[in-house]
């Protein structure tokens, strides 16, 4: 299957991205002279061949690494902007972009800078281009909750600036309970919720994010296929998944993209959708995760693809006017 005109066209809401993620080793390379930061690598080039990973963790401590060149509001926002440039050029409707302010803060650099400069940039991009974005800030799971409990309190000031709360970083180990009381007062102040879980950890971390947090979406997911009961929960509770078929080839979840089980879950009625992650890291923004996908799953058809695109656009929480005009 094929189809890469559909796919390239037809409107689709990116839900899982983080923004870190989006970027590329030359704005790294910019971004470190125009601030004076010192990096590990010698070129772009060097810094690209670094980008060859097992499992999660081998690509979180890079990432992290890139991440270290940010530093004051117009990085963040020239950071965004170049993201939401490439999506507006794969014909995203609405982009819903995961930050990670803990690990800005943790070198120093201000919550307002972090969040004024992305947000200007959602704000930019929404009048010049007509892409609808949103921002949802993420807790590390490898720090401790007081931690996370922390980050929300010095987010406050800027509550209407983003619509949720997640969480990343290293899954196994850090399971979602772990951030109960973060997430219950999360919910009290009207954020929604979603958490990774089961990319590379078991079932047992969805049905906690699920029941334990309360969250209304499954970052990855992809573990679900392991626990029938689990896929009949999400298939009758409609729980999107944010599948992301390129991160998951590169942090080696599938031996091989051909190996996906993306069809899986959508024949087994599960409303999964189709995301980019960290796409300058994994090998490609949103169409291309589309088309390698299709390229390489043999069984996938345009209904899977319109399905994957309806999935995206229902899963949002953008409001309902909005996805009535996108469908
Ligand atoms: C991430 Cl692929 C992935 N998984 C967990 N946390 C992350 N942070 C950025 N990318
Ligand atoms: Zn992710």
């Amino acid at each position: 299957t094929r189809l890469p005109g559909l796919l390239r066209s037809m409107p689709k809401a990116e839900l899982h991205m983080h923004i870190e993620g989006s970027l590329e080793p030359e704005m790294i390379f910019r971004l470190a002279e125009r601030n004076g930061v010192k990096l590990a690598y010698a070129s772009v080039e060097a810094l690209r061949e670094a980008y060859a990973f097992t499992d999660l963790q081998s690509f979180l401590d890079i990432y992290y690494a890139g991440a270290s060149v940010l530093l004051t509001q117009q990085d963040f926002y020239d950071m965004a902007r170049a993201y939401l440039d490439r999506a507006v050029a794969d014909n995203v409707v609405r982009a819903e972009m995961f930050f990670d302010p803990q690990t800005h803060t943790e070198r120093g650099v201000a919550m307002a800078t972090v969040i004024e400069g992305l947000h200007r940039a959602c704000v930019d991009a929404e009048r010049e281009q007509g892409i609808s974005a949103a921002l949802i800030l993420c807790f590390l799971r490898h720090l401790p909750e007081e931690a996370a409990l922390q980050t929300l309190e010095d987010a406050l000031p800027f509550r209407d600036r983003f619509i949720g709360v997640g969480l990343d970083s290293s899954e196994v180990g850090h399971p979602p309970e772990k951030f109960a009381r973060v997430f219950a007062r999360a919910r009290d102040l009207g954020l929604h919720l979603v958490a990774h879980a089961g990319e590379e950890g078991p079932p047992a971390y969805i049905w906690s994010a699920l029941d334990v947090l309360g969250v209304e979406r499954i970052d990855h997911g992809v573990q679900a296929v392991h626990d029938p009961d689990l896929m009949d929960r999400l298939a009758r509770d409609r729980i999107a998944l944010t599948v992301c078929p390129l991160s998951n080839e590169k942090l080696c979840v599938f031996p091989t993209l051909a190996d996906h089980n993306i069809q899986r879950l959508l024949d087994a009625g599960l409303a999964a959708t189709v995301n980019s992650d960290d796409p300058a890291y994994f090998g490609g923004y949103m169409n291309t995760n589309f088309t390698r996908l299709f390229e390489q799953v043999p069984g996938l058809t345009a209904q899977h693809a319109y399905q994957l695109a309806f999935n995206s656009i229902e899963a949002s929480f953008a409001a309902v006017a909005d996805k009535q005009r996108w469908q």
